[in-house]
């Protein structure tokens, strides 16, 4: 709480610069506050403007919102369009030679892709689907490096109607495993290998095994793109090489028009189950507000070098690289390695060399950074850039600090864009030329964004107060259902606790007397570390999983860099182990969830216990595991503890 209460007394006011407001596409808070009221007055009209205004429609809609079967919202419903017409053909006329993706590999290697190109190979990918028979509503998991080709393959699904769902490089077999079934997907398209750091990592065997586990059926081809040439088992009866596919392929291809609700991507991502969540998206709500954004909070320029580090695994990935910046035309930086590889200095190198101008990234990254070297950032020439920007997780006001004042050089604002993977694009955030900054604080709501801080009633809070994070009527980039599982959506998005009415986010906020909002965090049992979502029971179900494992708690910690660590409570089904023993046993229960989830899950600490802290009806104490794990004072009652000596047990890191 004590770090809270600092955050709400920050005085730092930081106003964009009077020339910056100029040139801006939302010119002050006046010019902010009138598209809110616009938005107030007629609701619909609002929206209906701006999707008229900004993307372009096979068949115009008539209807704009439809709550006829609420919380399943629709939007646009009548109208019809292409995502990736929207993204490439209306670009053709006006700039077909404007470079549209400047790829940078990990060994540094640069390969740019103008928008006509681009749009032949989109093109020529599509006509390889179709030529796999892979049609409008067909689902298609792509599991790729960060490359030219893993936007031409999401672009070409788009293009068909097929609902591309992505999968996190990093994610094991088992996860990998567990999305293509959920997903009935009928295609797999990955590489041999990914470049991370000077590292090869397989992606193909980890689809050979995924495939092999079973229950993959729907599965009827797996496209793979050589990256690296590496060796890699072949199954001639499914498996087919990219390369191959598209040789001979037309490099035209007529989109598919879908209409405005077909769904254009499912992203799994984790909730308070053990079970990811297949969040959907619609095509038009969706794009609208990847433009609006690109437009209002990135202060979209055709003279910008638009880079969003985040991997297209992830929903930042979506917006923000595949479908935002082209669909307004930019040119974009695509990254496949890592920020620390040859060196701390890449990113700024980049900046440097690709004279970035608008540069988004996540907190953890720059607190990895600052640990890394907090003046290599003054080597380089850094004066192409205009604005910041930061997602993920709350930024720390230090870490602010240091980004506008040795990244930004105190020129260009910060914005700290709150949304999810749910939200599909940025719901509270400053905008550049109008919000007064302060540092770790995501401001105020985008015009047409209903958000606000309720109490456990629904009511909302006044200013000074904390609560729920919702949004009060529904939006065209929303989640529209979670894929399979239409009840789970309403369960998890909409409960009845708060009267079934307002979208519950799952975050705790709080605002200050000027109104700004300053995220807590969540409120449900979801990690958040570096950025990336973890379920505590995902990681519970992969260690219990463990043949040497009886029982298992996870819960979060907060880390310097990472935001969150994992902290896990293990019982054995054997004696609990010490010393040598126990540290052997740890690094194998790590090196386990690696395999069963991903690297990113795997546990900062784990400690043994005989037992775990449960309440008389058998509920875990996770509270008290907090504390615990903090290793905080133990204030909680613990007097309906079964056997409180397990409580010392588990004050033991393992040695
Ligand atoms: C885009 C993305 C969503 C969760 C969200 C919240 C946290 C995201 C934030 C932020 C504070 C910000 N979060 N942005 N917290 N300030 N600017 O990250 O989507 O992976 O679904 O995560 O991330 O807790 O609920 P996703």
């Amino acid at each position: 709480m004590a770090a809270i209460e600092s955050v709400l007394q920050e005085k730092r006011v930081f106003p964009p610069s009077e020339a910056f407001a100029k040139q801006a596409n939302i010119k002050g808070m006046d010019a902010y506050l009138a598209l809110c009221k616009e938005a107030e007055q007629d609701y619909e009209g609002f929206w209906a403007r701006h999707a008229r205004e900004q993307l372009t429609w096979h068949k115009p809609f008539t209807q704009v919102l439809d709550e006829s079967n609420a919380p399943f919202y629709r939007w646009f419903a009548d109208g019809m369009l292409n995502a990736s017409y929207n993204c490439l053909d209306r670009h053709l006329s006006t700039q077909p030679d404007k470079t549209a993706i400047i790829f940078e590999a990990d060994d540094g290697k640069v390969t740019r892709v103008s928008y006509r190109e681009l749009y032949r190979r989109v093109c020529q990918f599509a006509n390889g689907l179709k030529s796999l028979k892979i049609r409008k509503g067909d689902r298609v998991v792509i599991y790729m490096p960060m490359s030219i080709e893993a936007i031409v393959a999401m672009q070409a699904c788009a293009r068909i109607g097929a609902t591309h769902s992505v999968v996190f490089g990093g994610f094991s077999s088992k996860s990998l495993h567990e999305r293509i079934t959920d997903a009935g997907a009928c295609a797999v398209i990955t590489a041999d290998e990914q470049m991370r750091g000077g590292r090869a990592i397989p992606l193909k065997p980890a689809v050979d095994e995924a495939l092999g586990m079973g229950g993959c059926e729907s599965v009827k081809t797996v496209v793979v793109y050589k990256r690296t040439g590496a060796n890699v088992a072949w199954h001639a009866a499914r498996d087919i090489w990219w390369h191959d596919l598209v040789n001979g392929q037309a490099d035209t291809c007529e989109p598919e028009w879908v209409e405005a609700e077909h769904p254009l991507f499912l992203l799994y991502t984790s909730g308070s189950t053990g079970k990811p969540k297949g969040v959907q998206h619609s095509t038009g709500g969706y794009l609208l507000q990847a433009i609006l954004t690109m437009r209002w909070v990135f202060d979209y320029k055709p003279s910008d070098i638009f880079w969003c580090t985040a991997d297209v695994g992830w929903v930042t990935g979506h917006t923000y690289i595949a479908y935002g910046p082209l669909a307004v035309g930019a040119t974009e930086i695509v990254f496949e390695g890592v920020p620390t590889y040859p060196d701390a200095g890449r990113f700024w190198k980049m900046i440097q060399d690709h004279k970035v101008t608008v540069f988004y990234t996540a907190p953890t990254a720059i607190r990895s950074l600052i640990k890394a070297g907090a003046d290599l950032p003054k080597k380089y020439d850094l004066s192409s850039l205009r604005i910041l920007g930061t997602v993920g997780e709350p930024i720390n006001p230090e870490a602010w600090m240091w980004y506008y004042e040795t990244v930004g050089n105190k020129r260009c604002p910060i914005v700290d864009t709150w949304w999810q993977t749910e939200t599909g694009g940025h719901m509270i955030t400053p905008l550049p030329g109008a919000t007064p900054l302060k540092p770790g604080s995501c401001t105020f709501p985008l015009p047409g964004i209903m958000a606000d801080i309720v109490d456990e009633t629904g009511q909302s809070v006044e200013k000074g107060k904390g609560g729920f994070l919702v949004i009060k009527r529904p939006w065209p980039s929303m989640i529209r259902t979670i894929w399979g599982d239409p009840e789970r959506f309403k369960k998890s998005y909409y409960p009845s606790d708060f009267g079934g009415k307002y979208y519950l986010a799952g975050d705790g906020a709080n605002r200050d007397m000027d109104g700004y909002f300053w995220i807590v965090g969540r409120i449900d049992d979801v990690l958040n570390v570096s950025g990336h979502r973890l379920g505590t029971m995902e990681i519970e179900s992969a260690l219990v999983a463990n043949p040497l494992v009886a029982e298992a708690a996870v819960v979060g910690r907060p880390h310097e860099v990472k935001g969150e660590a994992v902290v896990a409570f293990v019982v054995l089904k054997g004696p609990r182990p010490s010393g040598e023993e126990a540290q052997k046993v740890a690094n194998q229960l790590r090196e386990w969830v690696g395999k069963e989830i991903g690297p990113i899950a795997k546990p900062d600490e784990i400690r043994f216990g005989d037992n775990l802290p449960k309440t008389r009806s058998g509920k875990i104490m996770r509270r008290l595991l907090r504390s615990i794990a903090r290793g905080e004072e133990i204030t909680q009652d613990v007097s309906t503890l079964e056997n409180p000596a397990i409580l010392e047990q588990l004050k033991q890191p393992v040695q």
